[in-house]
């Protein structure tokens, strides 16, 4: 009997239940996957199903966490290793876990999150570039005082589960980046979590497709 559940939206679109789903995995928290379709305004299935009406929403062992990087810390007490082992470098990698979940708002108005398109070339505001060359130089240091191929090191960590939707994002709008950081995407594309992820997108109903990220505002020709 599972000990939870962690309530999440669409995969092919919601980069937030991602991240927590991601976390969760890494953990091996055994909890029971409640997907709910996204819809084209906020979705009163999720309002009654999490307390702030966002996913992802976890629920373990009567603990109750919302918020992406409450998750990722929940998870990281429950199976330490998800964080460097070094003072310093777990500091680091918390402070650009924490730097994603609260910024780089540019990159995802402009590329929001679809598993299944190419926009390649688009979404290429002012601010986007911004936060790009940001995302490069935070991933250069990262894999340089680690190691690579990840950001954490070796294991793809909670750091990464962080990053992991801004990758689909240059996948999908295929930005102007360095090789290093191609290097990257690849690594977490190539990931075991994230081929299942994207395997399960692929497999969610036509039905659940949502014309505001089909056919989203900075799309090539939009
Ligand atoms: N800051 C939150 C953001 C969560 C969020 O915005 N989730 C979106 C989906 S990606 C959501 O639940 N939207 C409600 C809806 O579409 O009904 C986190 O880190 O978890």
């Amino acid at each position: 009997m599972p000990e939870g559940r962690l309530v999440i939206g669409s995969k092919r679109y919601s980069s937030w239940s991602l991240r927590g789903w991601l976390a969760v995995q890494l953990a091996g928290l055994d909890v029971e996957e409640v997907l709910i379709a996204l819809e084209a305004a906020p979705s009163a299935a999720i309002q009654a199903a999490t307390p702030t009406g966002l996913v992802p929403y976890l629920e373990h062992r009567e603990a109750k966490v919302w918020e992406s990087i409450a998750i990722a810390e929940y998870c990281a007490e429950q199976a330490p290793g998800l964080w460097p082992e070094d003072r310093v470098l777990r500091a680091h990698m918390r402070a650009i876990a924490a730097e994603m979940h609260a910024g780089f708002r540019g990159v995802r108005q402009a590329m929001p999150m679809n598993l299944g398109r190419d926009f390649a070339g688009g979404g290429r505001t002012a601010e986007a570039l911004a936060d790009i060359a940001r995302i490069e130089a935070v991933w250069r240091e990262a894999r340089a005082l680690c190691g690579g191929p990840f950001l954490g090191g070796a294991a793809f960590g909670l750091v990464d589960a962080m990053y992991a939707p801004v990758v689909t994002r240059f996948i999908t709008w295929r930005p102007e980046i360095r090789a290093e950081a191609w290097d990257y995407v690849e690594a977490v594309r190539a990931h075991p979590l994230m081929e299942r992820w994207y395997a399960e997108a692929a497999a969610e109903p036509e039905a659940w497709r949502l014309d505001k990220y089909e056919n989203p505002a900075h799309a090539p020709g939009a």
